[in-house]
């Protein structure tokens, strides 16, 4: 079996098998010249035990779930955010630009290309502030912070938050918009990142249902500073990146196609061994 990564989505699978199932009924069928009318599964798995073929259908559906779900398991990929904006309590200390320019990063990563989950177990961000964080106006205890997106992966689902040691980010919300500080929808609701303490710290990541590849993603922040040195009373961020599943490689159509005709193949030499029997 691939490996399934921990974006794996059974719901996605479900989906694909049933593209994959009607899709080689219709086939199958055009090709004996008789199109299914499958409207549901079931319909299509008894039309495949009428015609006695439920073996080789089954065995296409089983290869044809298993391409699929190595296609879905491409693992998650690294965005950067193209820009941000300071909704609320700004401008504040630093520069905003220095929470998602990788500045403080102990080792960079490649926008769409770096594995999210093996990079995000060891890449930490430095303690250092000048240069290298931001944190919010002197006094507050929230703060939000819109990014911007435009990446060419099928879609978002993963957010990776570096939380500043010092003060960080208490608890809270991540809301997806086409305008900066737009509380469009609501994808993280009340999530607690780690309290750090007085060290280069690595980031949490978080999950969320699939969202657009184009657009705001704004963090609505609250609970600031945190309990471990409470250092200063505001926000702050170290750094902010996103993810996203890799495209499925033109191979895995390829492999599709080839194995089709493989078994088409092997459909016609059984129909011609038992007519000539
Ligand atoms: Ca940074
Ligand atoms: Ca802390």
């Amino acid at each position: 079996m691939p490996k399934v990564s921990p974006g794996f989505s059974p719901k996605l699978l479900i989906f694909h098998q049933a593209v994959a199932w009607h899709g080689l009924c219709w086939v199958k069928g055009a090709a004996e010249g008789v199109v299914f009318k499958a409207s549901s599964l079931h319909a299509a798995f008894q039309k495949a035990t009428a015609m006695k073929h439920h073996n080789l259908y089954l065995a296409l559906l089983a290869g044809m779930s298993l391409a699929a779900t190595g296609a879905i398991a491409k693992p998650a990929l690294m965005v950067q955010p193209k820009d941000a904006q300071i909704i609320s309590s700004g401008p504040g200390f630093g520069s905003i630009t220095d929470t998602f320019n990788q500045s403080g990063l102990n080792t960079g990563y490649v926008d769409e290309v770096t594995n999210l989950h093996p990079y995000t177990a060891t890449a930490s961000h430095t303690l250092v502030f000048s240069g290298f964080e931001w944190f919010g106006n002197q006094g507050t205890d929230t703060a939000t912070v819109s990014y911007f997106v435009n990446s060419s992966l099928p879609f978002i689902d993963h957010l990776v938050l570096w939380n500043e040691e010092s003060s960080g980010i208490g608890q809270f919300n991540l809301w997806y918009g086409t305008t900066a500080g737009e509380f469009g929808t609501l994808l993280l609701d009340g999530v607690s990142p780690t309290d750090h303490d007085l060290v280069d710290y690595l980031p949490d990541v978080w999950e969320f249902a699939p969202s657009s590849p184009l657009g705001w993603y704004t963090i609505q922040a609250s609970g600031c500073p945190q309990p471990i040195v409470s250092g200063f009373a505001s926000c702050a961020i170290g750094e902010v990146a996103f993810g996203g599943p890799a495209v499925p490689e033109p191979g895995i159509w390829a492999m599709l196609i080839a194995g089709f005709g493989l078994v088409g193949y092997a459909a016609r030499r059984r129909r011609v061994i038992a007519a000539q029997s």
